[in-house]
């Protein structure tokens, strides 16, 4: 409501006394050596007040920008500075950047440093990258591959030297991004007499920001404060650090003043981390059954020109979790990480897994073709069965689930909206339109730090959470995960709520300051907040419940046990009016200590919890998509979305909701419209949103949403986590829905996006069969 009312206040909303306003110049050419940079014209212009260049900034830098995820270990590190130093390696990288009185007077002073560029030839495609004779993008390494990994598990030679059957198949994914609403945004102010750095930013990882900034700049952790006002949306996109942040520190330590950095939109095409671009070939043995007993293939992840702050952390997901709910017993899957001349490879909601999920269920579906079976019955054949539970897959441990159920919960929601009938009239009357689907299973709650590590993350998982009863009897959590859009505020309300006793509305969430808030192992992304989080808020609150009681009990002279907590109001059960409000506990704890606080208890109503789980968390789900294609011009329609999802207890139905519906539009964009283009010459060629095509409300159909609940057995609450569900099942279950209207073609969809020219020239293909 506060959002939606306009009382959000995001970073450009703040306004730092004596600010000024950055910008940076980009480069336009994809790969180019810098000769020269002369920013004298610029630094001369009337209102600027400091001009910065790569080899400057780079003199003033301790470490290059941080990769934080080493999935490879042997990876050949293509860092970049936060500005190019000597060479240029994507169209988008930032060359200079100017603080001046306002933006415009910065952007009048971009226009008038001259760079000298010796153009390179670009590398923008992931063949272009692997050719014998391709251009460098690092002169010094052997090709542009920067390393390469593998995720086994059993005996895969023998799986396929005694399948029955062998399906295999390749696919192509696009370069997409999140495209959050509020573009990134940083406001750094150091200050040289404490010599301390006050950041603003919109950032989903604000302790995290603090260590790679002191990292980078040789500060101390003490020595850095981020604050993190409203997120207009992150998607991922805001969980990696950026050089941009950099640049504004140092900018403001230049010119002495606080120094402000907004993305404009149109920079943000280039200077917002990209995702999603791979290329997977893959292939799955089977017995004439239907069970799989193999897995193997290769996922070439098509990076950018220098390291973004995850690496190719998303890429080597989609091999970790490829087999997803399917107890595959041999699996090899090898990852290439290929630099290329594009924009850094980062997070995006979902990570890996809409294309390992897209992988995973294609090859299902054509397993299921080969054999002549239906390809449910292909799924529930390899399904893990819940007795399976906790079960060992090539690198995560799942903790529970209910597989079959769910996928019967969804036809039966399916059979329930009547689609079979819908498909058979329109059929009958001639349209392509059919229905496909997808069964999904999301690695939530990344935690524990020990796993985290072994993922390769060089931080933690781990969360803390301060709850705080008052002298008034409301309650304030003090958290260090940031929302931004997410509803996590609301979600921790309610958990420190319900296990105190208190109104919704006497809690009261905190966050975005990592002076004030705890220190939360990486922020939110993966799906962790709510059931890490979660957990560790009812955590303390139930030590403060105890505590609450305890004090209670001696004021009231009964035994804590026979005390109950409704409404802020503790009562002794069986003795009406016998009661004590939460703010006479309150009192008792901070004010009027005397007598009211047992002698054994410390004064204040205070709990700190440090909850570092035992395990990931594992949710999943079934999607069914209804969709009809106009075969004369490859547009597709898609007419129903219903999605049955588990993601253990639910804390708030509404918000988990919500979070599917955001997932499964951002999964209709990924599936139909959305496609980063880089023309031949290897310049970014979608700069607007005429471009790159985002779906509106006219192209979301009318979502249905059915729930179950298998609670975690390690997580306190049997809370996990599902802000990715709704982006990871949806691509396939419209690639197949997209199939199952044109079967009288026999087209296969490998690749996203379906665009209707890519749709047409398949139609055409089957055609012709
Ligand atoms: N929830 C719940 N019960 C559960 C699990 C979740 O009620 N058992 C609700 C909670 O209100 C919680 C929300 O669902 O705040 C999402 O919970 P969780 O799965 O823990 O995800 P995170 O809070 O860690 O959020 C991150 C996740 C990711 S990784 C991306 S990317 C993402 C997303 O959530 N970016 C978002 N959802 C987004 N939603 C909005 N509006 N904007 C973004 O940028």
């Amino acid at each position: 409501m506060r959002l939606l009312t306009g009382r959000g206040r995001f970073v450009d909303d703040v306004r730092v006394p004596g600010m000024l306003e950055a910008a940076v110049l980009r480069s336009v050419v994809p790969h180019a050596r810098i000769l020269s940079i002369d920013v004298s014209a610029a630094a001369a212009l009337p209102g600027v007040f400091a001009v910065v260049t790569g080899t400057e900034v780079k003199a003033l830098v301790k470490t290059p920008q941080p990769v934080i995820w080493r999935t490879i270990p042997d990876m050949l590190m293509g860092f970049g500075y936060p500005l190019a130093v000597e060479k240029v390696l994507y169209p988008g990288q930032g060359v200079a950047a100017v603080a001046a009185k306002d933006r415009a007077t910065a952007e009048d002073a971009l226009e008038l440093i001259e760079v000298e560029y010796e153009e390179l030839p670009a590398v923008t495609t992931l063949e272009e990258a692997l050719a014998e004779d391709a251009p460098r993008l690092y002169e010094d390494w052997p090709g542009n591959v920067a390393g390469r990994t593998m995720v086994p598990k059993g005996d895969v030679a023998a799986a396929f030297a005694e399948a029955d059957v062998v399906v295999q198949e390749s696919f192509r994914f696009a370069r997409q991004m999140g495209t959050p609403l509020e573009t990134r945004g940083v406001i750094a102010d150091w200050d040289p007499f404490t010599e301390r750095l006050e950041v603003w930013l919109g950032t989903q990882a604000p302790n995290l920001a603090r260590e790679l900034l002191g990292e980078v700049l040789g500060l101390s952790a003490d020595k850095v404060r981020v604050r993190t006002p409203d997120v207009g949306g992150g998607f991922g996109n805001k969980f990696d650090f950026y050089g941009d942040e950099v640049v504004a520190c140092v900018l403001s330590r230049r010119a002495g003043k606080p120094v402000k950095l907004i993305e404009d939109r149109a920079e943000s095409f280039v200077a917002t981390v990209h995702s999603r671009e791979q290329k997977i070939d893959v292939e799955l043995a089977a017995k004439s059954d239907g069970t799989i007993t193999g897995l193997r293939g290769t996922v070439y992840g098509v990076l950018g020109g220098v390291l973004g702050t995850i690496g190719i952390g998303p890429c080597w997901t989609t091999a970790a979790l490829m087999t997803g709910p399917y107890d595959i017993p041999a699996v090899e899957l090898n990852v290439v990480a290929v630099m290329t001349n594009k924009s850094p490879y980062g997070s995006y909601r979902g990570y890996g897994l809409p294309k390992a999920n897209f992988a995973q269920e294609h090859l299902v579906e054509q397993l299921a073709r080969r054999l002549g079976m239906d390809a449910h019955a292909v799924r529930r054949k390899n399904f893990v069965p819940p007795d399976a539970f906790p079960y060992q897959s090539p690198v995560f441990v799942y903790d529970t689930g209910r597989y079959e159920e769910c996928l019967d919960l969804c036809l039966t929601s399916v059979q329930r909206a009547g689609w079979a009938e819908r498909v058979a009239r329109g059929r009958a009357d001639g349209a392509a339109i059919g229905i496909g689907y997808s069964f999904h299973t999301e690695a939530s709650a990344f935690a524990p730090s020990r796993i985290v590590n072994l993922a390769g993350l060089q931080h933690s998982g781990f969360d803390t959470e301060v709850v705080r009863i008052d002298s008034t009897g409301h309650v304030t959590v003090f958290t260090g995960l940031s929302a931004m859009g997410q509803g996590i505020h609301t979600a921790l309300a309610q958990v420190a709520g319900q296990a105190l006793g208190v109104p919704l509305d006497h809690v009261t969430v905190l966050s975005g300051d990592t002076d004030t808030c705890p220190y939360t192992g990486y922020g939110t992304g993966a799906s962790r907040a709510a059931a890490v989080g979660g957990a560790a808020v009812l955590n303390a609150a139930t030590r403060l419940r105890e505590k609450v009681l305890r004090i209670a009990g001696h004021i009231l002279e009964v035994s804590p046990e026979d005390l109950s907590i409704e409404d802020g109001v503790i009562s002794v059960r069986g003795v009406p009016g016998k009661s004590l409000t939460m703010a006479e506990i309150g009192d008792a704890a901070y004010r009027r200590i005397n007598g009211k606080l047992p002698e054994t208890e410390t004064p204040t109503l205070e709990e700190r919890e440090v909850f570092d789980p035992a395990n990931i968390a594992t949710s999943f789900g079934c999607t069914a998509v209804l969709a009809e294609v106009d075969r004369e011009t490859g547009v597709v329609t898609l007419l129903g979305y219903l999605i049955a999802h588990d993601c253990g207890t639910v804390i708030n139905p509404l918000i988990v909701d919500g979070q599917l519906h955001g997932g499964a539009a951002q999964a209709i964009g990924g599936a139909l419209y959305e496609e980063l283009a880089y023309d031949a010459g290897g310049r970014m060629a979608t700069s607007t949103f005429a471009d790159y095509l985002l779906p509106t409300a006219t192209e979301i159909p009318p979502f249905g949403i059915e729930h179950m609940a298998t609670p975690s057995d390690h997580i306190p609450g049997g809370f996990k986590g599902m802000g990715e569900a709704g982006v990871i099942g949806g691509g396939a279950a419209i690639a197949h829905a997209v199939e199952d209207a044109l079967s009288e073609y026999g087209v296969e969809i490998t690749s996203l996006p379906i665009t209707p020219p890519r749709l047409l020239a398949a139609i055409k293909r089957g055609a012709r069969r």
